[in-house]
């Protein structure tokens, strides 16, 4: 098994198919087009391996090495990832490619979603909103919400930063969980998902920005629900590839070329997105508008930098609303791309400056 997006350099192995080292021009067309590709670098200098590694990298496909008479550490130290050592042509002849899934695809899910923005704790919006969108809420023999069910099958797609800032963290974590664990919602990883995984692991970090009352909230549940939190947080990935290919969900939205990729960068961006290095005049930081260069092809939708409407860029639309700062809880409807919103009860969390 190897990833779905990978350079397979053979040394020493011969394969029909395989394109000669040389032409690195059209090693680079096969890897920006996705799926696998084989080079055969048998004959290449250690210079022209470890380019083929650093263009692996570059195009976020994992290189890997099929080898025959070579030493696994010594592939490993030349930047291989994967690294299989064969005995002989014939083990090689043998050999299968076999790919498996990125995390990032579920091209195969179709939807139709439910696309929520940024939740950070707000419970009673969530509930409320989830209802205008036609869901049944379950709740527990407590009163908690712990599932919530469309009667025609539509599926909740959260972008992330379900955690921090607002009243009940714990009461959002445990209605995603369920819906989550009943295939009724998927979701993304946020950056204040990311940070709640480190300090639920006893990482020192910052309580800042909402971390200090998700914490105390989480305190008063019990250590098994602290257990299930951080298990599911750790789980997110940063983006989704969905419907074939045509949307996209990332926390922090992502350009193209790192759609359906896997990179610490992508990682990184998809999460936490790019900074300009400037803050507006409250102190927030400036984005890097990466949206108004997107010409892509598939929808993107995510969260991350509150405004005060959602509004279509280039095929890309950012759902936060800011609900926790007092703003309003949205959803779009996909593919209707029907905005739903639901005012907040209040403002929970105070935010430097006003909603752009
Ligand atoms: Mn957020």
């Amino acid at each position: 098994m190897i990833p779905d997006l990978s350079l397979v350099v053979l040394l020493g192995a011969r394969m029909a198919g395989a394109l000669p080292v040389d032409r690195y021009d059209v090693i680079d067309r096969r890897l920006r087009a996705g799926g696998v590709t084989v080079v055969d670098a048998t004959d290449a200098s250690r210079a022209q391996r470890a380019d083929l590694v650093v263009l692996a990298k570059r195009r976020s496909a994992t290189p890997v090495a099929i080898a025959v008479g070579a030493t696994e550490w010594s592939l490993r130290e030349q930047g291989f990832r994967r690294v299989h050592v064969l005995p002989d042509q014939s083990a090689v002849d043998a050999v299968r490619l076999v790919t498996e899934r990125l995390p990032n695809d579920l091209r195969h899910e179709t939807g139709p979603f439910d696309v929520i923005g940024d939740v950070h704790g707000c419970r009673v919006e969530l509930e409320h909103l989830l209802r205008e969108l036609g869901y049944v809420v379950a709740h527990d023999d407590r009163g908690r919400a712990v599932d919530a069910r469309h009667p025609e099958g539509r599926k909740v797609a959260f972008v992330g930063d379900l955690v921090d800032r607002g009243p009940d963290t714990p009461g959002v974590l445990r209605l995603a969980m369920g819906m989550a664990a009943a295939g009724n919602a998927l979701a993304v990883r946020g950056n204040h998902e990311d940070k709640l995984v480190k300090a639920l692991r006893g990482n020192d970090v910052r309580r800042d920005h909402g971390l200090a009352e998700s914490m105390d909230q989480l305190a008063e549940e019990s250590a098994g629900f602290r257990q299930r939190v951080l298990e599911f947080c750790d789980a997110l990935v940063p983006h989704y590839v969905l419907d074939g290919g045509a949307l996209v969900l990332a926390h922090a939205g992502l350009p193209e070329r790192y759609h359906g990729r896997e990179s610490s960068r992508m990682r990184s961006l998809a999460i936490w997105g790019e900074n300009t290095g400037q803050s507006d005049d409250a102190g927030n930081p400036i984005r890097y508008p990466w949206a108004e260069e997107y010409e892509g092809r598939a929808t993107v939708l995510y969260g991350h930098t509150p405004v005060a409407e959602a509004r279509w860029v280039n095929g890309t639309l950012c759902l936060d609303t800011g609900c926790v700062f007092g703003g309003k809880l949205t959803a779009l409807r996909y593919p209707e791309r029907e905005v739903v919103s639901v005012p907040a009860r209040r403002t929970w969390f105070a935010r430097p400056g006003a909603l752009r």
